[in-house]
């Protein structure tokens, strides 16, 4: 088996702990990243776009993608249009690899997802160590990663590649509370709530009400552009059409009514859900240990 994690050349939690708040210190040092400041969404972005290549229809190791290889590190993955934009999250991240030379991409990318969500004010994340570096052969064919401009059954049939559930597919793209969209990275423009750099329910609250001409509610903008929807209150906030799939669909929609009125039931189904994301694909040995890292706060 190719893509099993190592138990043997993994380091204490101690280390880990360490290589967390290195990476949440120089998210808070560098806080110009982005229009929004923190470096935070693109890490986020990155650990998920590290993972969701994967394909469980894909037997071969070569091709069916997930966190282990750090493959996205090549041209040809790295260079898919979906992960447009990234390359600055993987050279943010570059002078840890310098630093911790035992470090795989593959575990750097996917803990720096986990710091970005807990240092935001996201849940726990339980992380595991064990991945290692792959060659080029091991890259993701381009395509892998999703299409914006897609309904509710692209959505479902795209998460049941990665074995998702309805809920858990809906929890996960709740990470939209976060970051924007780049006109320069995906042709899409603007943020999906107004708090872009903190984790909560946000996405859901806001796309909650569906498109309509009422308060709160969503319509398309008129630009030229790809379509995407802007929110009729400040015309600032925009939906993807693959977003607005989850109030399309009526087992969608009710998942999306309760993560708007509970947040509490947002966080306790989104940390497994991406804990599992960035598992994706790589065989844990029974005895890895889930590791729980405490965030800047906690520790001072
Ligand atoms: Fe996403 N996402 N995403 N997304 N995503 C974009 C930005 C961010 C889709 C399309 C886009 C997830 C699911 C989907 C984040 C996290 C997650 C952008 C804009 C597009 C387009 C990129 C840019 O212009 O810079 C689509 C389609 C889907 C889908 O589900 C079908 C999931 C599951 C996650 C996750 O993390 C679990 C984050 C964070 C961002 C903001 C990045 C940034 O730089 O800001």
């Amino acid at each position: 088996k190719v893509k099993v994690a190592t138990l043997s050349d993994i380091h204490s939690f101690k280390e880990y702990q360490q290589v967390y708040n290195d990476i949440a210190k120089k998210i808070e040092d560098e806080d110009d990243f982005d229009v929004d400041g923190s470096a935070g969404p693109n890490l986020v972005r990155l650990a998920w776009h590290s993972a969701g290549t994967y394909d469980k229809y894909d037997k071969n190791p070569h091709t069916n993608g997930g966190s282990y290889g750090g493959t996205m590190r090549f041209s040809k993955e790295g260079g898919d249009g979906a992960n447009n934009g990234l390359a600055k999250g993987r050279e943010f991240l570059e002078p840890l690899l310098k630093k911790y030379t035992w470090l795989s991409h593959g575990d750097l990318w996917t803990l720096a997802g986990v710091v970005a969500i807990q240092e935001m004010g996201g849940p726990k994340i339980k992380w595991r160590p064990g991945r290692k570096d792959l060659s080029e052969e091991y890259q993701a064919p381009n395509g892998k990663l999703p299409d914006a401009a897609q309904g509710p059954d692209y959505v479902r049939k795209f998460f049941n590649r990665l074995d998702f559930t309805d809920r858990e597919m809906v929890a996960l793209i709740g990470a939209h509370t976060l970051g924007r969209c780049h006109v320069t990275s995906s042709g899409y423009d603007g943020p999906w709530d107004f708090a872009p750099t903190m984790f909560d329910n946000g996405f859901f609250t806001q796309l909650q009400k569906g498109v309509g001409s009422g308060e709160g509610q969503w319509h398309l903008r008129k630009w030229d552009g790809p379509e995407q929807y802007e929110d009729n209150n400040s015309n600032s906030l925009m939906m993807l059409p693959a977003d607005m799939a989850l109030v399309q669909d009526p087992k969608f929609k009710k998942i999306v009514d309760e993560f708007a009125a509970s947040q509490e039931a947002f966080f306790n189904e989104f940390a497994p859900a991406f804990q599992k994301l960035l598992e994706s694909g790589i065989h844990f040995p029974k005895e890895s240990k889930e590791l729980v890292f405490r965030t800047l706060d906690e520790q001072s």
